[in-house]
């Protein structure tokens, strides 16, 4: 009943309305109104809106009459009100409009207004309102009524133009950062802005690309370190009653490490043991590699311990330092791996305590070797951290201790010799003492120069003459550096003279002399070298001594040979007379002169009837393979030398070989010794036999001799030799005492050269045995026959 009755009224109203408009407003025509500019107002759709309408009278005294609302270009208001009336004078048309349309009389008339609620989509047009005064020509209003369309939900893009869908980046800390965010549509025209936590970024919207996008594009040029793990938004507004759209951007930001820090004491590191040094770095992202170089090298042997958490990473290097380490720098690189010069550093120069290094010299610029007599500063040359507490100075091995009146004063790191001697050469090393340890440095040869010298044992010495005979005589000296020159001077009675018409060879540090005495009479020869130091002080003296035969050798032994089997004779040397003096053993076969009409005709000495052996050797060492089983022999020993030959000979007691009892065994041969005077000689028919034969061998031998003499008659003095020698060298005795070529060979030439000698001294041998074997130089030291 009442929607019945206000429909009725309504329509009623408006009936009324419309008449009295018309009646009430013939003056200002149509296009009056038509030609006022409409206001503008954004409605958000489902939001209300109000459409504002001055209903100010233009004077005090004037009052609203009417009020009209019309849409569009439509005659028919769609709200009207008497204002002269009350509340019930409010008329809307019964559509959806009207009834979410209601004029609002404020306080104020500037302010009234028709209130729409819920906009909706079709509420959009132009709107006029008409007021009636009382008095006062009516007035209008246009009100263009634009219903908010939001834009799009942004849409960023990158740099290179890529949409991001999901996060931006990443970005590196410190460097440029660009995104570009884009909306299409938007009613009224969207503005768009980049935010930040809160607060503008970029409020600029750059020119679209069409008319219906809005773009702005952001440039950030220096990303901050707070940006990381952020969110950039994007706000799209067209009107603020609409609220914003918005676009939330999760951007990843790569840091460099802003703190890098060596965490350990910069301490004394000792390099006997592994030593730790830790390093710390932290705001780097992704965290920071840790990477350790000394003097800008790579470590080797070093041991890391590493840890890493989101953004702080630890490294421990383990390293084993050396000596050169000491004063390095060390430097631990924190490095962003992701981050191109993404790196901090921090440095150290390190400290290595090192054992001491040390090296001897001689002080300042002198030069090894040094003058004997001049003072000798050592220095030992030392690095060593912490500095040695103790130094100690060696000579060939032995500490050199404080002498003051040897002259030796070692202090510290100087060893000071005060007037060098000869003595004072040798190896000098010095050692050196810190907490790391003692080191001894190399030995360094201090060789002292000095004027030439005797050598040790070549002072004086006694050379024995004899007479228009050629003596050598050998002078040898020592001396550094070596000998320049040599001279020899010989005393007589009337007084020192220099050497004159001798031969003198050098050769390094010995001189030798040929000179034949003659009939004035030397007693001595001084022999002085010089080198670069000086001329030697004292000379080395010869006193000159008639020269004599040797004496006979010494305690003469009988054993078996120690390895190699046979018989060894030896025997000690006695003085030789002052000339070189050589050995001869005879060896006597007892067994074999058992017819002693025989016998005599193979020697003419009355005592001996026997063949004789002889063996020469320079020492009276002798030994004897070929002496023959069963058979008694006889061994004397005599030395002989330019002069003669040693008397008495020495005899040793006889021996015989005896058959080995086993006969595998071949050569144990065995000796027994007998005496002269008991021996027994069993005598045999084969012994008899074997006799025979040799006394054939010896008498064709003889002949052999006679003819050889016959036929050496042309060499005079050699003749007179052979004529007195009762028995003449043979070859074949000589095979028989088991002597090789080699033997034969320099017998032959010692007789040719010793026959050739004076007669005065042929003589004083004449009365030993015919084969003298004497002095000739032979090769070998120790004489095997
Ligand atoms: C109403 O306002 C909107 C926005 O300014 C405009 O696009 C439209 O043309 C206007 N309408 C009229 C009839 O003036
Ligand atoms: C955001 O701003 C507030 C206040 O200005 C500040 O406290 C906060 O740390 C900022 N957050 C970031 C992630 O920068
Ligand atoms: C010092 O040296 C001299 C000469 O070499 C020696 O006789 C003496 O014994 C030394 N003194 C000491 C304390 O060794
Ligand atoms: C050499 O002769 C001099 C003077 O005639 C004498 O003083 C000196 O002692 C002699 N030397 C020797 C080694 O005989
Ligand atoms: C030499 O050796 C033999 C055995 O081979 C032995 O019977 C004899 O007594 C030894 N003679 C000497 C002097 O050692
Ligand atoms: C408004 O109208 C109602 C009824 O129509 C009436 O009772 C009231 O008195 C009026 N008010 C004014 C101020 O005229």
């Amino acid at each position: 009943m009442d929607n019945l009755r206000i429909e009725v009224a309504c329509s009623l109203m408006i009936m009324n309305i419309v008449v009295s408009g018309i009646l009430a407003s013939p003056g200002p025509g149509k296009s009056n109104f038509q030609n006022v500019p409409a206001k503008v107002v954004w409605a958000v759709p489902g939001k209300d809106v109000e459409l504002p309408c001055d209903v100010t009278p233009p004077l005090p005294t004037d009052s609203v009459n009417m009020i009209f609302w019309f849409k569009d270009t439509s005659g028919m208001p769609i709200y009207s009100l008497d204002a002269r009336l009350n509340e019930t004078s409010h008329l809307a048309v019964s559509n959806d409009l009207g009834t979410r349309s209601y004029f609002v009389m404020d306080q104020d008339p500037s302010r009234a207004r028709l209130k729409i609620q819920e906009v909706a989509a079709e509420d959009e047009g132009v709107f006029r309102c008409r007021v009636d005064f009382i008095n006062s020509p009516t007035r209008n209003f246009r009100v263009n009524l634009t219903l908010v369309v939001q834009p799009s939900v942004p849409r960023i893009f990158d740099a290179e133009g890529k949409e991001i869908l999901t996060e931006a980046g990443p970005f590196l800390e410190g460097q440029e950062l660009f995104l570009s965010c884009q909306v299409t549509g938007g009613k009224p025209a969207p503005s768009l802005i980049w935010w930040y936590n809160g607060t503008i970024l970029d409020s600029v919207v750059d020119t679209g690309r069409d008319y219906f996008t809005t773009v702005n594009q952001m440039l950030i040029t220096k990303v901050p370190r707070s940006l990381k793990g952020g969110k950039l938004e994007c706000r799209a507004t067209s009107y603020e009653m609409a609220g914003d759209i918005i676009r939330e951007v999760p951007v990843i930001v790569y840091l460099k490490p802003n703190k890098v820090k060596i965490v350990s004491p910069n301490e004394l590191l000792s390099c006997s043991k592994a030593q730790t040094v830790r390093c710390e770095t932290s705001g780097s992202y992704p965290p920071a590699k840790i990477i350790w170089t000394l003097q800008a090298k790579p470590m080797r042997n070093a041991v890391l311990t590493e840890e890493e958490t989101e953004l702080f990473s630890s490294s421990i290097i383990s390293m084993r330092l050396e000596a050169e380490d000491d004063g390095k720098e060390l430097v631990c690189r924190a490095d962003n791996p992701r981050f191109p010069k993404g790196y901090l550093e921090d440095k150290r120069r390190i400290h290595v305590a090192y054992p001491p290094k040390v090296a001897v010299r001689l002080d300042l610029g002198a030069t090894s070797p040094v003058k004997e007599g001049s003072i000798v500063v050592l220095r030992c040359d030392c690095k060593a951290r912490p500095s040695p507490h103790t130094f100690s100075w060696y000579q060939d091995g032995h500490l050199v201790p404080y002498n003051e009146t040897a002259g030796l004063l070692p202090a510290d790191d100087t060893l000071t010799i005060k007037s060098i001697r000869r003595r004072s050469e040798g190896e000098y090393s010095c050692s050196a003492t810190n907490s790391e340890g003692e080191t001894y440095s190399a030995p360094f040869n201090l060789i002292v120069q000095y004027a030439p010298r005797c050598k040790i044992g070549y002072e004086v010495n006694k050379i024995a003459s004899v007479t228009y005979e050629n003596m050598i005589v050998q002078c040898h000296v020592e001396a550094i550096p070596e000998v320049i020159r040599f001279h020899w001077t010989y005393n007589t009675s009337k007084g020192v003279l220099p050497m004159q018409g001798a031969k003198m060879q050098n050769t390094g540090d010995v001189s030798t002399l040929h000179f034949t005495p003659g009939t004035n009479d030397i007693e001595s020869l001084s022999c002085w070298a010089t080198n670069s130091v000086g001329r030697q002080e004292t000379p080395c003296l010869f006193h000159i001594i008639p020269a004599d035969k040797p004496e006979s050798p010494r305690n003469c032994l009988m054993r078996n040979a120690s390895h190699g089997g046979g018989l060894e004779v030896s025997c000690l040397a006695g003085k030789d007379g002052g000339l070189q003096q050589s050995f001869v053993l005879e060896v006597e076969d007892l067994t074999l002169p058992l017819d002693p009409s025989v016998v005599a005709t193979l020697s003419d000495q009355g005592d001996h009837s026997t063949p004789v052996y002889r063996v020469l050797g320079e020492t009276p060492v002798f030994r004897l393979h070929s002496l023959e089983a069963n058979r008694e022999y006889q061994f004397v020993v005599y030395a002989v030398n330019a002069k003669g030959r040693s008397s008495p000979p020495v005899v040793l007691p006889n021996i015989r070989l005896e058959v080995p009892t086993d006969p595998k065994q071949e050569n144990g041969l065995s000796i027994g010794v007998y005496d002269t005077d008991k021996g027994n000689h069993p005598i045999t028919l084969t012994l008899l036999l074997v006799i025979l034969a040799a006394i054939v061998m010896v008498l064709i031998i003889g002949i052999v001799a006679i003819a050889s003499v016959l036929a050496c008659r042309r060499q005079p003095q050699v003749a007179l030799r052979a004529r007195r020698s009762s028995k003449p060298p043979e070859e074949l005795e000589l095979s028989e005492a088991g002597f090789n070529e080699g033997f034969h060979r320099r017998s032959a030439q010692y007789r040719a050269s010793l026959y050739a000698s004076e007669s005065d001294f042929e003589r004083s041998i004449n009365s030993g045995p015919d084969l003298i074997l004497a002095p000739v130089n032979f090769p070998r030291q120790s004489t095997d026959y």
